[in-house]
Formats: C-alpha cells, structure tokens, sequence
C-alpha cells in the first residue's frame, strides 16, 4: 500500500501501520487522517490480516493535530466538521474493525494522538513513552473520542484533572492507572509488540473479532442485553471451523490451527 504520511507493512498476517510525519513528531494533517483511515479499512477488507500495529516513526507517537495546518484555516472553518469527517471515521473504522489492533507507544501521545491511541485494544508502551491531553493547552475541550474512552479506564476525576492541567502522563502511571497493558524498554518496544502480533495472528481471530464487538456493546447494555448479545454471539463463534479445531486439539492433545474463521 502506497501512501504518502503512514507506511503499511504486512508480514505473516499482520500489518504494522506507521505514522511517518516525525518531524512533527507524527503530527496528524488531513491526508494522514485520511490515510490512517484508508489503511485500517484495508486491514478490514482483507481476511488474511489478523492482527493490526499501530506505531509511530521517530520519537513520538503522535503529537495530535498539526497546528501549523491550523493555522491556515480561513474564518469559515467548521473544527466540528473538520471532527466528523477526520478523526470520527478513523476512530470508528478502528473501533469497528473485528481484529485486535496493538499500539506500540513509541513516545508522546498528545491530543488527538492520545485518542488514537486509546482508539487501540492493547497498548504497550515504551519506558519514554507518555501522554498529554493537551487539548487545553490550546484552548480546547478534549476530543477525539478522549472524553469516552479516558474516564472509563481511569475515572473522572483523574481524567478531569489531566483536561485541564494537560499535565503529561508518563507511562509507568499510565500502566498503574489502566491506560496501558504494559510498559518495556524503549528497545525492547518492537520486538515485544511483533512477537505478541504475532501470536495473536494465530489465534482464533475470528472469536477474537465478536469479542471486541460485544465488549464494546457491553457499555451501552444493561446485564439482562448484555448476556443476550452474548449468547447471539457465541452461536456465531460456535459454528465456527476455530471452534471446531480448538476442541478437537484438546482432545487429541496437540496445539490448534486456527484459521480465523
Ligand atoms: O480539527 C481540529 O483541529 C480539532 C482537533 C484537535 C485535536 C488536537 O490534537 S488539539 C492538540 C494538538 N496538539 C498539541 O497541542 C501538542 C503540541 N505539541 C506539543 O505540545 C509538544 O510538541 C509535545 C509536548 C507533544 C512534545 O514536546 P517536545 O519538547 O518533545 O517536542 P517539540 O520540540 O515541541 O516538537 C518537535 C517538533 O515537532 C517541533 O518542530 P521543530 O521546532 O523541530 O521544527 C514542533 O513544532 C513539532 N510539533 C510538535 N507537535 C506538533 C508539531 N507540529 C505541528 N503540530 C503539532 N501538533
């Protein structure tokens, strides 16, 4: 896949997406929202992609919106549009995508770049890596799904508190507070999060996909929806060839070949 600010590489059923604008230590500009979008769409329409990366190039993750493209915008500028069509359809072509996707935090994530990267389903984080609501910093509310995701996993009071100070988050409070799975050294980033792709590529996909959807389904459910949806979904998971060969392979006593399907 050929794009101009994200690099898409694919290996062994898993594709890494690179944010590539280091110089601006990944801010995003409209074509990189756009092809961030386009290249997660691309790991959706095709079933040998099992597992997703997302990563940053150089020494940040993403520094959230570019400010210097801001800077253009003429009086009739719509922020809220520029939202709808940009960020909302990566966030939710991320969230919609039924294939686990890893952040591989390689250093800041600010404003939109920490939504993006609580957009992801694990989040491993290097020892440099940190993050910044640094929407107020700016002037803004937070945005980029920031206000959905972040009291959720560390409550309100916490995320309230780095709204309005935009005080940074370094990553060994982000792994005591939930916002990551875990924290390695900084060169230890890529081979840990390849080799947990990896697995994961292997394993049975498509349950890990109906997994991710009824966990999200789960917030808007009460207990009574929620053991309903369930159960609509383990039907699906049950019919599978994953199911099938996941039984098998206990009985026979040797590892499963899954095929995601
Ligand atoms: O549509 C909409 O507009 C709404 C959406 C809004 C969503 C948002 O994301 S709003 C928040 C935007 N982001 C920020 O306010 C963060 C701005 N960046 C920073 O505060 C700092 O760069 C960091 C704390 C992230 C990192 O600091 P530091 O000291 O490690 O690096 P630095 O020197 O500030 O940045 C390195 C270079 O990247 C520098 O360029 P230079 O001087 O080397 O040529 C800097 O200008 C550039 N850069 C960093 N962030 C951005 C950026 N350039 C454009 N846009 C950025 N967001």
């Amino acid at each position: 896949m050929a794009y101009e600010t994200v690099l898409f590489e694919r290996s062994d059923g898993v594709v890494t997406i690179t944010l590539n604008r280091p110089e601006t230590l990944n801010a995003f500009n409209d074509t990189m929202i756009r092809e961030t979008t386009d290249a997660f769409k691309q790991c959706g329409k095709d079933p040998s992609v099992r597992c997703v990366v997302l990563t940053g190039a150089g020494r940040g993750f993403s520094s959230g919106q570019d400010l210097a493209d801001v800077q253009k915008r003429g009086d009739d500028f719509s922020i809220a549009e520029h939202l709808r069509q940009g960020y909302h359809r990566l966030i939710l072509e991320m969230v919609r995508l039924e294939k686990p996707i890893i952040a591989a935090i390689n250093g800041v994530a600010a404003g939109a770049g920490f939504g993006i990267a609580l957009a992801t389903d694990i989040r491993i984080a290097s020892d440099k890596a940190s993050f910044i609501l640094a929407f107020s910093r700016v002037g803004l509310i937070p945005d980029s799904g920031t206000n959905w995701f972040l009291p959720r996993i560390i409550g309100q009071a916490r995320a309230y508190e780095l709204a309005i100070t935009a005080d940074r988050l370094p990553a060994d409070q982000a792994l005591a507070w939930g916002v990551v799975n875990r924290v390695v050294p900084h060169d230890e980033l890529m081979p840990t999060v390849q080799e947990f792709a990896a697995r994961l590529a292997q394993g049975a996909s498509l349950a890990y996909g109906l997994t991710k959807r009824t966990m999200y389904r789960a917030w808007e459910q009460s207990l009574e929806e929620a053991l309903g949806y369930e159960a609509y979904l383990q039907e699906t998971a049950a019919r599978s060839h994953d199911y099938r060969e996941g039984v098998q392979a206990f009985l026979e006593k040797r590892a499963p070949r899954f095929q995601g399907r």
